[in-house]
């Protein structure tokens, strides 16, 4: 164990300066398993400690239970009812759970004592730990403090901003995927009424990739898979992906599918440790030796999947390892595909993925000899420029061997919020399809407006070039979450008014428009009593099953409001005669899901359904029939060019990452257990013989700078150096910390997601300004195909 004694004080551009901790973090060795004893005594710890022992009791023994709520953290699906464990959750469950059911309360006297300045220069930790927002407040126009606003004043301001507005099109409306259902479907009908399709979700910085490719090839934009699938896979492939971290509950699916006899290949820069072993708490073996998960893990370079993919598939078409029959009643394109594998680069496949071909064989190999695989997919492949060509060779792969609509096969893109997939079913979406706007249009009588609205870099733009004059958020931490903080920030200063619907203080509310609103909403695992009778909701987790969910605790104060009661008298307060019977979806959530019934596709009768124990499964004609929704009316295979990301001398290739300590912009501590990494975030991981050839030393502190085509430097200052096992040439820091460095303008193809995972960056001795000398970065750095569209624009 190594400690760092420096304090690092002054010399920050904008950076909160109690962001910088590195001085106090501790770096030891990586762990080898998941989950085990540790993981239960800190779910308990952080429960008990912020909730208090009978608060923690209450409320963890209805989480993801039938008549209980539904988890706040990931999307990963609960068992069927009936299959259900006593404590059917995961260390970082709980700790979702523990953050927002928090004793700790934040009221007017805070604000008072806290100027907006004051709390502009604290770390999302700091103001996260403030505790539980309790009643609305506002920052009045030149103001330095928030003040109390009754709701109905806080209503009226919006109004008045909203019907000010040359047009609708000036406002956006922006959802973190924690919304219900009910409370979505409510959401896009208010902007829809006003006359406006801006509505960017965080949706757009995640699967919106997955979304693209899906769409483009199977027809629909949701995995093809349920978690009986899962546990009947013979191979399940975990690419881009942290499970251990950020779905743990997938390690038992996984445990499962071993027990049955499945393997595992993951694909992966970092070893992460939760694809080594699982120590599942629920058994005895669990809490002893546990079960080793992956069989094969390849330590891919950042970006190297599309290659990887299209290698693989070039394999199983050299060799006819081949669903023929398949390939000939429900595709199209397979001609063009194998001309187009036939003429496959291996150099250029060895540069990207930074694998050899003998590793890459090995893999292939086994997914030949699989007659059921599954590959599961998040962020490390959804974040990259090309990361729709990406997801459309995992589905070229999967075609080629007919892993669509049979038993233990499938794509599974491993949604993050745990309800965003059904906020995009409800309508939650820039670019709805036609056919949902005319079912709005038959059911209320007013015309929606048809034009494609803003996604979430889109509504920067259209805010920095004051196009978007108010923001309003469902949810979220859009200044945290978003990318090239610099701009971003800059972009909601600009706004008129922004308004955010949140349960806890974070960055967006302290980087605000001329006006600022924050209104605070009761969370999932508190009683609903609006309209004088308990209310429910519902949600749908990233397999695509619906169901209840109804919280237990008592409302953290009187003056909270359901997100729905929050929507639905907003919209009273700002429309006239609007054909929507606000009052009565607000007094009765049934007639909203009555709404839901006749609107949504695949939800007829959905009241009564979401009443069955465990709810029901939204239909996907895949999975369900090999029925594909595409122009042809097959699954589409599609040929990607092969471009190897070039990164110059002495560059890196970035990834943002989350530790195991955090929600996204939600940081819940400060230990990153399953690294080695205590204390602290500004860390960097680099590569050991990269720390050496740069002539750093572990410990050392480095400005990170990003390097893009339009010739901005982006700065994040101050990051330790961790040596960290992954391919030379990649490195990796922690969201949100990171994301100053990541260019507004570097977003995926089609998808337009932020590229979060493939930054260039060059690593500076700390306040030293100057690049690095160069080194070459062995075979990863020294890649020889055609230069991409990242090539930074400053080389030295
Ligand atoms: N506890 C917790 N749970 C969460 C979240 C959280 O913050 N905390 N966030 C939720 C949300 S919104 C989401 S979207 C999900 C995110 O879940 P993940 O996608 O697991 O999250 P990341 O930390 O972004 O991890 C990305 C993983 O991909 C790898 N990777 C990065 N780049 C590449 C690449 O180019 N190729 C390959 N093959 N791998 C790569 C990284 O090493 C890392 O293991 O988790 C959800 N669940
Ligand atoms: N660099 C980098 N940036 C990323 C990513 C990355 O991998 N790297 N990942 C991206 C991804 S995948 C995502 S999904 C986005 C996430 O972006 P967001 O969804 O916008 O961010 P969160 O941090 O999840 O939002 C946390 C806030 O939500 C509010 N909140 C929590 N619960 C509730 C609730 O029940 N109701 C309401 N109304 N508010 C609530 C709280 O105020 C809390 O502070 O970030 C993206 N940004
Ligand atoms: S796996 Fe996800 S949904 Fe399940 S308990 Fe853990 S955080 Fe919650
Ligand atoms: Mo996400």
């Amino acid at each position: 164990m190594t400690r760092l004694t420096k304090k690092v004080t002054d010399r920050l551009r904008g950076v909160p300066e109690h962001d910088i901790d590195e001085a106090d973090i501790e770096v030891e060795s990586t762990a080898h398993a998941a989950a085990g004893a540790t993981a239960v005594a800190v779910a308990m710890r952080r429960a008990v400690g912020q909730m208090g022992v009978r608060r923690a009791a209450s409320t963890l023994t209805r989480l993801n239970q039938v008549d209980g709520f539904d988890c706040q953290g990931c999307a990963w699906p609960d068992p069927d009812a009936g299959h259900r464990h006593v404590a059917e959750f995961c260390e970082n469950g709980a700790k979702a759970v523990a953050e927002e059911a928090t004793r700790q309360l934040l009221d007017r006297e805070f604000f008072a004592v806290h100027s907006v300045q004051d709390l502009a220069g604290r770390t999302e930790f700091w103001l996260g730990k403030q505790g539980r927002l309790t009643e609305p407040m506002v920052l009045r126009p030149g103001a330095t403090h928030y003040t109390p606003i009754s709701w109905d004043d806080a209503f009226a301001t919006i109004a008045g901003h909203l019907r000010g507005l040359d047009h609708p099109d000036q406002a956006t409306f922006y959802t973190s995927g924690k919304t219900s259902n009910e409370a979505a479907f409510v959401y896009q009908l208010f902007a829809r009424s006003l006359g406006t399709n801006n509505l960017p979700d965080c949706s757009n910085m995640c699967h919106e990739s997955s979304g693209s490719a899906l769409v483009e090839t199977i027809g629909i934009g949701k995995g093809s898979v349920t978690l009986e699938d899962i546990h009947q896979a013979k191979l399940l492939l975990v690419v881009g992906q942290n499970p251990g971290t950020n779905h743990p509950r997938m390690l038992s699916a996984l445990e499962e599918a071993k027990s049955r006899g499945a393997k595992i290949i993951a694909i992966n820069p970092l070893q992460e440790a939760g694809l080594v072993r699982f120590k599942n708490p629920q058994n005895a073996k669990g809490l002893t030796v546990g079960t080793a998960l992956a069989d094969l893990h390849l330590p891919i370079r950042l970006n190297g999947d599309l290659a990887f993919f299209q290698a693989v598939g070039s394999l199983l078409v050299e060799w006819d390892a081949l669903d023929h029959d398949f390939l000939d009643q429900y595709t199209t394109g397979f001609d063009a595909y194998v001309d187009h594998v036939a003429d496959l680069d291996w150099i250029k496949v060895e540069a990207s993925t930074g694998l050899t071909r003998a590793q890459i064989t090995e893999a292939a190999r086994m997914i030949a000899e699989s007659p059921a695989t599954i590959t599961c997919w998040a962020m490390g492949i959804t974040q990259h420029h090309n990361a729709v060509g990406t997801i459309k060779e995992i589905v070229n792969v999967a075609l080629l061997q007919g892993n669509i609509g049979k038993p233990g096969a499938g794509v599974c893109p491993v949604r993050g919020h745990s309800n965003v997939q059904g906020d995009r079913t409800m309508g939650i979406w820039e670019r709805v399809p036609d056919h949902f706007l005319d079912k709005v249009r038959d059911e209320f009588g007013f015309e929606p407006p048809r034009e494609h609205g803003l996604d979430t870099v889109a509504s920067i733009e259209a805010l920095r070039d004051g196009k978007t004059r108010v923001f309003f958020a469902m949810g979220g931490n859009f200044v945290g979450a978003a990318p090239d903080t610099e701009a971003t920030e800059a972009a909601m200063r600009n706004a008129a008014l922004t308004v955010h619907v949140s349960t806890k203080l974070n960055r967006s509310h302290v980087v605000h428009g001329g006006e600022a609103l924050i209104l605070p909403p009761l969370g999932r695992s508190e009683k609903d009593l609006t309209g004088g009778r308990p209310q429910r909701v519902t949600v749908e987790d990233s397999m695509s099953a619906v169901h209840a969910s109804q919280g237990p605790l008592d409302p953290p104060s009187e003056h909270v409001r359901s997100e729905v009661d929050i929507i639905c008298s907003l919209a009273l307060a700002t429309l006239d005669d609007s054909p929507v019977p606000w009052a009565a979806f607000r007094d009765d959530y049934t007639e909203i899901r009555r709404r839901i019934a006749r609107v949504v596709p695949g939800c007829a009768s959905y009241d009564e359904k979401v009443d069955e124990p465990g709810g029901f499964v939204l239909p996907h004609p895949p999975r369900d029939n090999r029925v594909f929704d595409t122009p042809s009316g097959r699954a589409v295979l599609t040929t990607t060019p092969l471009e190897v990301l070039e990164v110059p001398k002495g560059r890196f290739l970035l990834q943002t990452m989350r530790s195991h300590d955090q929600f996204n912009t939600t940081i819940y501590g400060l230990d990153d257990r399953y690294r080695g990494v205590s204390g602290g975030r500004r860390v960097v991981f680099v590569n050991p013989d990269d720390l050496r050839e740069l002539g750093f030393a572990e410990g050392d502190v480095v400005d990170l700078v990003s390097e893009w085509r339009d010739g901005v430097e982006r700065t994040a200052p101050s990051f330790r150096v961790v040596p960290y096992d992954q391919p030379r040439g990649c490195v990796a820091a922690y969201y949100p910390e990171a994301n100053a460095l990541v260019p507004l303008g570097s977003t995926a193809e089609k998808s337009n997601t932020p590229v979060y995972k493939s930054v260039v960056v060059r690593l500076d001795r700390e306040g030293r300004g100057g690049a690095t000398d160069g080194g070459s970065h062995g075979s990863a750095g020294q890649s020889t195909g055609s230069h991409r569209v990242d090539e930074p624009h400053h080389l030295s």
